[in-house]
């Protein structure tokens, strides 16, 4: 476990809710963060306190000493744009520029909709073009762009995970291929803190699962490998599809569709 606290942004969302207490039972030391009070119990070792991602100051000061962010604050789902633009990208500025101060690590919870705009059939590989699929995926492309220079201007280390679903189970046929189990996620931060060099790595943020839609990545550099597979549960789910061809189309599925106006 990591000798210096960690910092976790998002705290009290989907997924820094489960890193928070998953962790935490792995001995972290954690700090945690979130516009929004932690929803449960503290789990032991950890320390909670409410900041603003667009206060610079109040996140430079949450980050002082720690080794590690892991960035899952902001704006999770497709908003209008003034809606993301402070949370997602000044946000990630400030934690930038918090990670570059204490020379700390940072693993950046990107997503699949930097890459919603490619058809289901296509499987990409990490240095393929970004097609955003929307403001929420754009700002996503910004952080992943963001962490890139402030690894080649400051050598501030990232892991950028580009996270399809992570859900206790699989709910319909798009997550057969973005499936991310708890398990393999928990497993997969774990060794973005414990390997030893990580540039600036991209890692498919998915399980095992053969429809994925994503191939080549870094994931050999910090030694993760997941363990869980969509396959068993595609019976479940067959027919789980909506009525809308555009959303069914494309990766990025209902993403794609909000504010969609193309008639071809
Ligand atoms: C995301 O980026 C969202 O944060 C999450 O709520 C899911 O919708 C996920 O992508 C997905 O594409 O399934």
């Amino acid at each position: 476990r990591p000798l210096k606290p960690v910092l976790l942004t998002g705290a009290s969302g989907t997924l820094g809710r489960l890193l928070a207490h998953r962790l935490a039972a792995l001995g972290w030391t954690l700090r945690l963060t979130d516009i929004r009070d932690f929803p449960d119990p503290l789990p032991p070792g950890a320390a909670f306190e409410r900041a603003d991602l667009e206060e610079g100051g109040a996140v430079g000061a949450l980050a002082r000493g720690c080794g590690l962010i892991l960035h899952f604050g902001g704006i999770s789902t497709e908003h209008p744009f003034d809606t993301i633009l402070g949370p997602n990208l000044r946000g990630s500025f400030n934690i930038y520029e918090a990670a570059r101060q204490e020379k700390a690590r940072v693993v950046f919870a990107s997503s699949n909709h930097v890459f919603g705009f490619y058809e289901r059939t296509v499987k990409l590989d990490q240095d393929d073009p970004m097609r955003p699929d929307g403001f929420y995926g754009l700002s996503k492309a910004y952080g992943e762009m963001l962490a890139r220079v402030y690894w080649e201007k400051h050598a501030v280390e990232s892991v950028l995970i580009r996270i399809g679903s992570v859900l206790p189970e699989v709910p319909n046929e798009r997550i057969l291929s973005t499936w991310l189990s708890h398990d393999d996620f928990v497993a997969l931060v774990e060794r973005c803190a414990e390997a030893d060099k990580v540039g600036c790595t991209v890692v498919w943020g998915a399980s095992d699962n053969s429809r994925s839609f994503w191939n080549r990545d870094g994931r050999a550099v910090i030694g993760w490998r997941p363990r869980d597979s969509s396959d068993d549960q595609a019976e479940k789910v067959r027919g789980k599809v909506t009525d809308d061809p555009v959303t069914e189309r494309y990766q990025g599925g209902v993403f794609v569709r909000a504010d969609y106006s193309r008639e071809d």
